[in-house]
C-alpha cells in the first residue's frame, strides 16, 4: 500500500452521527475512532484510489474504486460538518468535488460544476458551512466558486471578470469572509473578499502595489 497523502479526518458515518458525544467514561466505540482518507494503493498496484484508516490494520482499506479504468488520484482533502471533500477523477477523465462520509455507497460526486470540460477546481477552504473554491465555468472562465455540498448547492459566486477568467488564487479565511487575489480584467491582479454572496464579492481596492524601481 502506497501512503501518498494523509490529510483530513471525520468521523464515521456508523456512529449514526457524524459529530458523536461519547458518553460515560469507557472508550469510544471503534467505529467512533477518527478516520483519516489518504490516496493509496494495493502493494504493487499503480491505481491509486480512496483509501481510509482509523490507525489499524483491519481499519485501513480501499473506500472506493472511483474510476474504474485508472486512477482516480484523490486529492485536496478538506472536512466540513463530518464530511469530507476532496477531488477525484472518475473514467471520464475529469476531476470534480466529490464528498465522502466512509463508506462505499456514500462516496459519490458533488456535481459536474463545468459539463463541457475539467472543473479546474483549486484552492479550497471552508467558509461557516460552505466550500469556497476556484473553478472553472463552462462559459464564464475560472471564477470563484461556493458548494453546500449539493449539487443545486454548488454555484460560481460571481463572475468578476467578465470577458475572461479572473484567476482566484491564494485564498484566506479571516471572521466571516475570505480573502483571494483575482483579475477583473481591468485594475489587474488585485485583492478581494467574499461572504459568499455575490453581492459582498468585492475588491478592496488597489493595495498590491508595484514596487517602483526607481
Ligand atoms: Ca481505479
Ligand atoms: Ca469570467
Amino acid at each position: 500500500m502506497a501512503l501518498l497523502a494523509l490529510l483530513a479526518a471525520s468521523s464515521s458515518q456508523s456512529c449514526g452521527n457524524l459529530n458523536p458525544t461519547v458518553h460515560g467514561t469507557s472508550d469510544a466505540p471503534q467505529e467512533c475512532a477518527r478516520i483519516a482518507f489518504f490516496e493509496g494503493s494495493m502493494d504493487g498496484s499503480s491505481d491509486y484510489e480512496l483509501w481510509r484508516t482509523d490507525g489499524t490494520d483491519e481499519g485501513t482499506y480501499l473506500v472506493k474504486n472511483i474510476n474504474t479504468s485508472g486512477s482516480s488520484s484523490p486529492s485536496h482533502f478538506i472536512e466540513l460538518n463530518g464530511i469530507v471533500y476532496f477531488l477525484a477523477e472518475d473514467s471520464t477523465g475529469e476531476r470534480e468535488l466529490w464528498k465522502t462520509n466512509g463508506t462505499e455507497s456514500g462516496t459519490e460526486m458533488v456535481t459536474r460544476s463545468n459539463p463541457s470540460g475539467n472543473s479546474g477546481i483549486e484552492s479550497m477552504v471552508v467558509l461557516n458551512d460552505q466550500l469556497i473554491f476556484r473553478a472553472n465555468h463552462a462559459t464564464e472562465g475560472s471564477e470563484i466558486w461556493i458548494s453546500d455540498g449539493t449539487a443545486s448547492g454548488t454555484n460560481m459566486i460571481k463572475n468578476i471578470n467578465p470577458s475572461s477568467s479572473s484567476a482566484p488564487s491564494s485564498l484566506t479565511v479571516m471572521g466571516n469572509r475570505v480573502f483571494f487575489k483575482a483579475n477583473d480584467g481591468t485594475n489587474g491582479a488585485e485583492l478581494w473578499s467574499t461572504d459568499g454572496t455575490e453581492s459582498s464579492t468585492v475588491r478592496i481596492g488597489d493595495v498590491v502595489y508595484e514596487i517602483s524601481s526607481g
